[in-house]
């Protein structure tokens, strides 16, 4: 099933400038499946999902299939995929306590 890319709902938005899309697109390129999961718009206070997971409620964030998230600023999402790196972004830091 892939990652999950919790991005707006402004789906139809596809320019370089749109944070989600820049993302989205990056994905696209390199092949790596994923799954789109809209989030509400504009409302801040409903991003339950993206707040728990990434500590913030802007989108792209992309959810790993462990349930890990991965957030930055999206030109620097789009570089980490487009270099091959999104998957050492679902690495657990040495410091974590709580293994599973
Ligand atoms: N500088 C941020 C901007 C992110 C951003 O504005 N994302 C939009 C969606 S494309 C968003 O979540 N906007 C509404 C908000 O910040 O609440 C980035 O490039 O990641």
């Amino acid at each position: 099933m892939g990652v999950k890319l919790h991005r707006c709902s402004n789906l139809w938005l596809k320019v370089k400038a749109h944070p989600c899309w820049k993302v989205q697109k990056a994905l696209d390129d390199l092949g790596i499946e994923y799954e789109v999961v809209p989030g509400p718009w504009p409302s801040r206070k409903k991003r339950d999902a993206v707040l728990a997971g990434t500590g913030q409620t802007s989108y792209p964030a992309i959810q790993f299939e462990d349930g890990r998230w991965y957030r930055e600023q999206s030109k620097d999402m789009e570089h980490t995929i487009r270099e091959g790196r999104l998957m050492t972004k679902n690495v657990r830091p040495a410091n974590d306590s709580n293994p599973s």
